[in-house]
């Protein structure tokens, strides 16, 4: 198979897990959107009014549904759109620019001797599952991974992330519970350079932003790999739980306020009717959506694409 075809392959089966992941967001938004698109004949302030509050049910954003139904008035006044068909189209469109504006796509290629990935967020959001989805894609895309189990609250924690890397088939480091984690983590370093891997990703325990203790062991963390490796950690990539809503987008606002984040994967898209909070956080944080996470196998991780997205929800 040359690689073009390869490409298209890959292609469409990542569109295909988008459709399945966001059919609850789908059922829900575009219903209720065609509902009043097709029980109104008129394209009238009262239609409009009504989107907007589809959008924000379906954890758009306010600030987002009321730009895009700013846009949309606009085109209407300026008779640029007739139909029901057309009001669809500018919405979709609308809401695709807003991905867009700050996306960046994944690149799975490492330039440097070791890349440091950091992995953070709040509580049972998604941080051991997806560093073990994580350390899966990269082993197919041909890297040497390595994980270090940071979470060393709960000896839960650490049997949990072996699980996943026997799933992943990569080493973990770990040391007994109550253990510093950034000792870990400067563990996993020397192990990660003296085996010459590509990546090492760090799961670590989850917090909040307001716990200040663990948000200067966060800290602590990030010196002590920047002391061992140049530019290190390379990515803090924040998880935020999708069915958490306007909860999460807010936890996710304060986290990467008290910690630089360099991309955000948002889990459990699957698990949803609110899907929309992809475009409410795209907007807010202003900070990439790289990955998404749409079930619960080793799997189902995939990168973000806006086009991807906005196609599975409209198509
Ligand atoms: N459906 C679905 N479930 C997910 C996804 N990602 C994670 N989960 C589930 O979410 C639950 C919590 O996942 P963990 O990986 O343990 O979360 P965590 O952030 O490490 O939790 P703590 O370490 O306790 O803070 C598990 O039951 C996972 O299977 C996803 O994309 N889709
Ligand atoms: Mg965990």
């Amino acid at each position: 198979m040359n690689r073009f075809l390869q490409n298209q392959e890959s292609q469409n089966s990542l569109l295909s897990k988008f459709k399945v992941a966001v059919t609850s967001t789908k059922q829900n938004l575009l219903t209720f959107m065609e509902v009043v698109i097709q029980g109104q004949k008129m394209i009238d302030a009262d239609l409009l009014d009504e989107l907007e509050g589809i959008l924000v049910s379906a954890d758009i954003g306010i600030e987002t549904s009321t730009q895009v139904l700013e846009t949309v008035r606009t085109q209407v006044n300026r008779q640029l759109i007739k139909d029901g068909k057309e009001l669809k189209a500018c919405i979709k469109s609308e809401l695709l620019h807003t991905l867009e504006a700050t996306f960046v796509p994944v690149s799975e290629q490492v330039n440097l001797d070791l890349e440091v990935i950091l992995v953070v967020g709040v509580n049972g959001v998604g941080k051991t599952t997806t560093t073990g989805k994580l350390a899966h894609r990269f082993r197919q895309a041909g890297k040497t991974v390595l994980v270090c189990a940071a979470d060393t609250f709960r000896a839960a924690a650490v049997e949990q992330l072996e699980e996943w890397g026997k799933r992943a088939r990569v080493d973990v480091i770990r040391q007994q519970s109550g253990s510093d984690p950034s000792a870990v983590l400067f563990d996993a370093i020397n192990a990660a350079n003296a085996r010459k891997v590509d990546i090492l990703i760090v799961d670590t325990a989850g917090r909040l932003h307001t716990k200040k203790n663990l948000m200067m062991e966060l800290e602590k963390m990030k010196r002590i790999a920047g002391r061992e490796v140049t530019g290190a950690p390379h990515q803090v990539l924040l998880i935020v739980d999708a069915t958490t809503g306007q909860n999460g987008l807010i936890q996710a606002k304060e986290f990467t306020r008290s910690t630089g984040v360099s991309g955000i994967i948002l889990t459990k898209l699957d698990g949803t009717a609110k899907g929309g909070v992809v475009v409410g956080i795209t907007r807010d944080l202003k900070i990439p959506i790289r990955y998404v996470g749409v079930g619960e196998q080793i799997g189902d991780l995939i990168p973000f694409s806006p086009k991807h997205f906005i196609d599975s929800l409209f198509d």
